[in-house]
C-alpha cells in the first residue's frame, strides 16, 4: 500500500496546549505520534512511503474560507510582531468570537485568533502553515492515486495519508482540537470531481469541521461515529438530530455513544453507517482515522481493542470502495503503529 508522509509535519510542535481547567500540559498531538507509526509500517515491510506531491493552494481554498487561510499563513509573523514584556512561542487567544458576526474580523492578531479559533488545543507556531500544508498535500496525493488507479484496474484501491496536524476539527473558516486544515475534507471535495464521495469518521471525537464544511452538501455524505458530544468534546456538535441542511438535508449523519462502549457496540453502530454507505453508492470513500477509539487512549473512553480496530478496518473495506485514508488522532504512542496495521490489513491491494 502506497503511504503519503512528509517530514514537514515536525516543524510543527507545539510545547503545550491548555487543557481542561486552564490546566498548561504538554502537547498531546507531538511529532513522536508520526515516528511510531512510520517505524510500524517500515518494520511491516508492505508500505511504500512516498513524500506528497507539489499541489496549489486552490483544492484547499475550495473547502477553507480565503480569510481564515490568510490568517493561518500569516498569524505566527503578525503575532511575533507584537510587542510583549514575555517571550512568545505560539499563538492562542484570550477571547472567543461567540457572535462572530460575518465578515467583522477584527485587525488586531488577538482578535483575529480569537475569531478563527475555536478553542485552546489549536495554537499556531513558527512551522504550523508549512506542516498544515504538506499533511493536506499527503491526503490529495492520496487522493489522485486512488482516482487514477481506479479507471485502471477492476479492484478497489487504497492509499494511506499519514497526516500530521490532523484535520477533522477544522471547519470552513475555523481551526481546533491540534486541527488547522481538514486533510480529509479538502481529499473528499477534491475526488468530487469523478464523482460522489463518503467521507467516515471513526476517530473517537464527533468530525465538526467535516460537518461544517459539507453541512449543505449532497455530493459528499459525511458520517461521524464518536463519543457523545453532550459529555465529550468537541461538545456543540455531534448530534444524532444533525442531519444536513438546505441541499444537503439525509446526508449528514452522527452516530453519538456513550462512554465505555466495547468492540460489539461499537461495531454494530459501524454496521448502520455502513448501509448507509451502500444505499449512497458513492465512487469514493474518505476515511477518517482516528486511533484514539483504543481502549488505553489518554484521550478517549471508548474501549475499543485492537481487534476491534482491525474488525472495524475489515468491515469498512469490505464496501470494496476506492478509499483513501486519512490519519486524525490517536495518542496512546506504544500502540498507535500497532493499532494503524491492525485498522489498514484489510486494505492492502488482494
Ligand atoms: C484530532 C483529535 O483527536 N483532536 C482531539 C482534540 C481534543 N482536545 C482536548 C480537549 C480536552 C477534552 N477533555 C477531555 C477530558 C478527558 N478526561
Ligand atoms: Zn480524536
Amino acid at each position: 500500500m502506497k503511504v503519503y508522509h512528509s517530514d514537514l509535519h515536525a516543524l510543527h510542535a507545539p510545547a503545550f496546549e491548555i487543557f481542561d481547567g486552564g490546566e498548561k500540559i504538554p502537547s498531546f498531538e507531538t511529532p513522536e505520534r508520526v515516528e511510531c507509526i512510520l517505524q510500524a509500517l517500515r518494520a511491516d515491510g508492505r508500505f511504500e512511503i512516498l513524500p506528497p506531491e507539489q499541489w496549489s493552494l486552490d483544492p484547499i481554498r475550495a473547502v477553507h474560507d480565503e480569510g481564515y487561510l490568510t490568517f493561518l499563513e500569516t498569524a505566527f509573523t503578525d503575532w511575533m510582531r507584537e510587542p510583549t514584556d514575555y517571550e512568545k512561542t505560539a499563538l492562542l487567544p484570550s477571547t472567543f468570537a461567540l457572535s462572530r458576526r460575518a465578515g467583522r474580523v477584527p485587525a488586531s492578531i488577538l482578535g483575529r485568533a480569537g475569531y478563527y479559533m475555536m478553542d485552546l488545543s489549536a495554537p499556531i507556531v513558527a512551522g504550523t502553515w508549512q506542516a498544515a500544508l504538506a499533511s493536506a498535500h499527503c491526503a490529495l496525493s492520496a487522493a489522485r492515486l486512488i482516482s487514477s488507479l481506479r479507471s485502471a484496474v477492476q479492484t478497489s484501491v487504497s492509499a494511506f495519508a499519514l497526516c500530521r496536524p490532523p484535520g477533522h476539527h477544522a471547519g470552513r473558516a475555523f481551526c481546533g482540537g491540534y486541527c488547522y486544515i481538514n486533510n480529509a475534507a479538502v481529499a473528499a471535495h477534491w475526488l468530487t470531481q469523478f464523482g460522489n464521495v463518503a467521507l467516515l469518521d471513526v476517530d473517537y471525537h464527533a468530525a465538526n469541521g467535516t460537518q461544517d464544511i459539507f453541512y449543505e452538501r449532497a455530493d459528499v455524505l459525511t458520517l461521524s461515529i464518536h463519543a457523545d458530544p453532550a459529555e465529550e468534546y468537541p461538545y456543540y456538535w455531534g448530534y444524532a438530530d444533525e442531519t444536513g441542511a438546505g441541499e444537503g438535508k439525509g446526508y449528514h449523519q452522527n452516530f453519538p455513544l456513550p462512554f465505555g462502549v466495547d468492540d460489539t457496540t461499537y461495531l454494530k453502530t459501524l454496521e448502520r453507517a455502513l448501509e448507509r454507505i451502500a444505499t449512497y453508492r458513492p465512487a469514493f470513500l474518505v476515511l477518517s482515522a482516528g486511533m484514539d477509539i483504543y481502549g488505553q487512549d489518554p484521550l478517549g473512553r471508548i474501549r475499543v481493542t485492537t481487534a476491534g480496530i482491525a474488525e472495524i478496518g475489515r468491515q469498512i473495506a469490505a464496501l470494496a470502495l476506492p478509499t483513501v485514508v486519512v490519519l486524525e488522532g490517536g495518542y496512546h504512542n506504544a500502540a498507535l503503529g500497532t493499532n494503524l496495521l491492525a485498522f489498514l490489513e484489510a486494505f492492502h491491494a488482494a
